[in-house]
């Protein structure tokens, strides 16, 4: 697998899904205007200057990790809810589970002199449990919030890599850079072996990281208080949906007296049943995924 394949906002969900599948990666170019960039970093930058760098050569000692972007930054849902990356997202991960739900947001700013971040697969922040090999659990995204170089640390990433050992995430050889224009998206399976580039600019590189996972597993960010009730109460209904304010399978997620989270956030009682007829809450946008597990 010599590239990532490569689209633009013209293509179609089926197109970038069969390439997604093939290669574990997909990028699509100037998915939004570089001005929903602009917003989103006004909007930002005040919480990415108050965020401290990591403690550690994964997190990187150079690089800080800015989440809870649904409640800190409307313009984000242009991002983290785009209608294109949700439809490949709901294709791949739909034989899995009966919904899927946001994993985390985070905006991830590169400073100078970092070096390359340890490769790694992103499934592995589930305790590194043995899912079935050819399984996706999650798709990861990486927005470009700056033109991607390879000079300031574009994610790198290994085509192919899904069924590959554990031992190829020594093979930085192997990996490619993820160079895109400012307002890009690359996606790529929890599967797909990849790290942030080694920054050798002398600015720092943003990117906005968002990640799906199925409705059955934890999810990284904790939404419920990254953006708790009276935050989402304030979003439209499909983002709610997506961060979590919802049912992920029959009886998973409900609130107190068997209550649907949609009702918990409306405020309505009196409707206690697991998914029932409001099964279809679970699925983002009401899609209905053909899962065995889905109990209507
Ligand atoms: O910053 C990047 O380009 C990738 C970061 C990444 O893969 C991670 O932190 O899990």
């Amino acid at each position: 697998m010599s590239e990532i394949p490569r689209f633009d906002r013209s293509s179609s969900a089926t197109e970038i899904v069969e390439a997604f599948r093939t290669a574990g990666c997909a990028m699509i170019e100037r998915l939004v205007d570089p001005e929903v960039v602009d917003r989103v970093r006004a909007e930002m930058d005040p919480y990415i200057a108050a965020t401290p760098t990591g403690g550690d050569d994964f997190s990187g000692r150079h690089t800080t990790r800015t989440g809870a972007l649904l409640a800190r930054s409307r313009s984000s849902i242009d991002m983290v809810a785009n209608p294109l990356v949700l439809e490949v997202a709901e294709s791949v991960l739909s034989p899995y589970a009966s919904s899927f739900q946001l994993h985390l947001t985070q905006i991830i700013a590169i400073g100078p002199g970092s070096p390359e971040q340890p490769l790694h697969r992103d499934q592995w922040c589930f305790d590194f449990f043995p899912f079935p090999e050819d399984m996706d659990v999650e798709v990861s995204t990486i927005w470009a919030l700056d033109d991607f170089t390879e000079e300031n640390g574009a994610t790198r990433i290994i085509p192919g890599s899904m069924l590959d050992p554990k031992e190829a995430c020594a093979d930085v050889h192997r990996t490619l850079p993820a160079t895109m224009p400012k307002g890009s998206v690359v996606l790529y399976s929890g599967r797909t072996i990849h790290g942030g580039g080694a920054n050798r600019s002398d600015k720092v590189r943003h990117a906005l990281n968002v990640d799906y996972v199925l409705g059955w597993l934890r999810q990284e960010e904790n939404q419920y208080l990254s953006c708790p009730p009276e935050v989402a109460r304030t979003l439209p209904d499909r983002v709610q949906k997506l961060a979590g304010y919802a049912l992920g399978a029959y009886a998973l997620g409900y609130v107190d007296d068997v209550r649907n989270p949609r009702d918990f956030l409306a405020g309505v009682s009196g409707k206690s049943s697991f998914g029932g007829d409001t099964m279809g809450d679970a699925h983002y946008g009401g899609a209905s995924f053909s899962s065995p597990n889905d109990p209507r």
